[in-house]
């Protein structure tokens, strides 16, 4: 087998990138190691960036986003028993966020692919990435999803890692030249779907002395709300009860205030742990690393999804801009690129897990800290302003 881009990965990077290529004319093979129904239920993110969604627009794949996705205008901080609104369009300019879930914009767009697209193969594991210094990289991989297992080369010019932070494409960047930036935080998150109405028209972020929650929801019918438990924790040892029960606490308002938590049937319960994570250069030789395969961050800042849209954007202009003149500069600045869009990205998600999650080890003097800087959010329309920008997305670029 042969192709121009060789994508391994068919998560929301490895799909729009093909996507991207295609409408450009220029092929791709799409490898993925699970089934179409595994990767179209996966649940995950929640949160497109206005460029996020402008992009999937323009790429083709807006039309169910446009029908079905919840513009938000703000989002809520709650600390204290107090609520703080953060208003995004009147801080920024008019930017906004849109909830539509990872699950539905993969579904949109692996319907798009194997509708007009090159191939997309499923249950088609890549085992190893080739040559990435030559300039016919090769990716071997095994296709269970074929009439017989076989393994198999999938010959490239170039090749994209977009199989996530457990894939295998950073593996063929040399130690010598790999540089890796990270840190693991005492705690996870318990996420639950529910089939309940969202108890808010927009997102809580919530900081209590028993730690970190999140409100947010994947529908007008269906909630999604996160709790924050030891990274060690097992979902199994949630009671339903005991779920809304800590969620109750944790979301308290003030005496008076008429809100309430809406309780409801839990249809799924799991538990992410929660990392910082770089690796440089994002690229090799003729290897591209994108999305979750080159750097993670904890979700408090919603910005996992939006990162990888980012980097194969910059990927497939690059690669657009070369092949219509020849110029290698912008594949060359392609690590560079991103890593600038990264590293503001893991800064914004860092200060927003800090400053609402309790560390086991928290001290009187941490507590205060947090306060102060939720404090100074909700009094400074400078440093209300920061945390709307970061929040609505950063320029691809
Ligand atoms: P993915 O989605 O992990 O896709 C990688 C794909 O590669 C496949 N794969 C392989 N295929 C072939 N051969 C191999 N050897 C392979 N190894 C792996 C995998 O099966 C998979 O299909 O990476 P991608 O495309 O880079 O996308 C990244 C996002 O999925 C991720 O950043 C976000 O989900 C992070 N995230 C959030 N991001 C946001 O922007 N907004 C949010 O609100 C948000 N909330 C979240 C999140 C992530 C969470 N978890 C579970 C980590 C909330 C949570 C709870
Ligand atoms: C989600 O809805 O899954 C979600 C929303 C906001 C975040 C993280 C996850 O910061």
């Amino acid at each position: 087998m042969r192709t121009t881009v060789g994508i391994i990965g068919a998560g929301p990077a490895g799909l729009l990138l093909a996507r991207l290529l295609h409408n450009a004319g220029i092929d791709s093979v799409v490898l993925e190691s699970r089934d179409r129904a595994y990767v179209e239920r996966r649940q995950r993110a929640g949160i497109l960036e206005q460029g996020t969604v402008d992009v999937l627009r323009s790429a083709g794949a807006g039309e169910r986003l446009d029908r079905e996705g919840l513009r938000h205008d703000g989002i809520e901080l709650r600390y204290d028993r107090r609520r703080h609104r953060v208003d995004f369009p009147g801080l920024t300019g008019g930017r906004s966020v849109t909830v539509y879930a990872q699950t539905e914009v993969v579904k949109d767009l692996v319907a798009l692919q194997l509708a007009k697209g090159g191939p997309l193969l499923f249950e088609a594991e890549a085992l190893a990435v080739e040559g990435a210094e030559s300039d016919r990289p090769r990716v071997r991989f095994v296709h269970r999803g074929a009439a017989e297992t076989e393994e198999s080369v999938l010959e490239c010019d170039y090749v994209v890692g977009c199989d996530g932070f457990w894939g295998v494409s950073r593996d063929a960047v040399p130690a010598a030249v790999s540089q890796v930036f990270e840190r693991t935080y005492p705690y996870g998150w318990l996420g639950i779907l529910a089939d309940v109405p969202p108890s808010h028209d927009e997102l809580v972020y919530a900081r209590h002395d028993r730690g970190f929650s999140l409100l947010s929801m994947r529908s007008p019918t269906v909630s999604r709300l996160y709790l924050q438990v030891p990274a060690e924790e097992d979902a199994a040892d949630w009671s339903d009860e005991a779920i809304w029960d800590e969620l109750d606490r944790r979301l308290e308002t003030a005496p008076g205030d008429d809100w309430a938590l809406h309780r409801g049937p839990i249809t799924a319960k799991s538990v992410t742990p929660m990392r910082s994570y770089v690796h440089e250069p994002m690229r090799h030789g003729n290897l591209f690393l994108a999305g979750d395969a080159a750097h993670i961050v904890p979700p408090t800042g919603a910005k996992g999804l939006n990162l990888a849209v980012g980097d194969v954007v910059t990927f497939a202009r690059a690669f657009v801009h070369f092949r219509r003149t020849g110029d290698t500069s912008l594949l060359d600045t392609y690590s560079e690129t991103c890593l600038h869009r990264v590293w503001q990205a893991e800064r914004f998600s860092y200060a927003m897990t800090t400053m609402l999650h309790r560390a086991p080890d928290a001290t009187p003097f941490d507590d205060r800290i947090q306060r102060a800087r939720l404090d100074r959010i909700a009094t400074s329309r400078a440093a209300e302003t920061d945390l709307a920008e970061c929040y609505t997305g950063f320029p691809f670029g």
